[in-house]
């Protein structure tokens, strides 16, 4: 596993020109018919380029799944392109007809796509939920395999989407393990930015419903 910090900024660079390319050729450069801009948002793209660097090319282990931010689709296209798992033409149809989607999608990407996303707030439940579907696995002992960490990739206004706090409470009851969200606080959404001081209200959400953040991991050592 590559974790040299060197390499992975040379990586890093390379996602975020990449995945701007992707949307500045669909806009700009490819050809229509029509002259409508096709869309897709570089910025949304630049604030998850080094954590999505350091996840898939540090942290992310075979077991693990992610719900990747709608808005990041490039930046997971162009990592699986860095991979060998998506083609050239694909990231130059960004958004196009067959070509590589604006949001992550199971069934229309051909790159390995672990959660369907777009519907904001789906990505991010979904995890919460497939991770204690995975205990209830390993509780009826029908599969002994390694237990995976289930990590959300989570837009800073996805959290305005109300099942979100529906699977906290879901979470809460089934003591939820095994799953990280990383929360893009971006301060931007789709049309307006995010009011601020929201981060504070997270935190008490979090705090509430018994959730373990990054500082609590640093003190007791644990890794999740
Ligand atoms: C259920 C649902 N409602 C509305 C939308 C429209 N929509 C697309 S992206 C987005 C918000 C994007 O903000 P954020 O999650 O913070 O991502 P960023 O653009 O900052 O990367 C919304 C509301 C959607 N995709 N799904
Ligand atoms: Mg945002």
């Amino acid at each position: 596993m590559m974790t040299d910090a060197r390499h992975l900024k040379t990586i890093e660079k390379r996602l975020l020109w990449l995945s701007h390319w992707m949307i500045h050729h669909a806009n700009h450069v490819r050809p229509k018919v029509d002259g409508i801009k096709t869309g897709g948002h570089q910025a949304s793209s630049a604030s998850m380029v080094s954590i999505m660097t350091a996840l898939y090319f540090s942290a992310l282990k075979p077991e693990d799944r992610v719900a990747v931010k709608p808005h990041a689709s490039p930046v997971f296209h162009a990592i699986q392109y860095l991979m060998g798992r998506q083609t050239r033409d694909k990231l130059a149809n960004f958004r196009g007809y067959g070509g590589a989607q604006s949001y992550p999608s199971r069934t229309k990407d051909n790159d390995e796509v672990d959660f369907s996303t777009g519907s904001v707030g789906l990505g991010v439940g979904i995890t919460a939920l497939a991770s204690i579907v995975q205990d209830f696995i390993r509780a009826k002992d029908w599969g002994q395999g390694k237990l995976g960490r289930m990590v959300a990739l989570v837009g800073d206004a996805e959290l305005d989407e109300g099942n979100v706090y529906e699977v906290l409470q879901e979470g809460w009851k089934n003591a939820l393990r095994n799953c990280w969200w990383i929360i893009d606080y971006n301060r931007q959404s789709l049309d307006g930015i995010v009011r601020e001081g929201l981060f504070e209200r997270v935190e008490k959400i979090f705090d509430a419903f018994g959730w373990r953040s990054p500082s609590w991991a640093a003190r007791s050592g644990a890794s999740a």
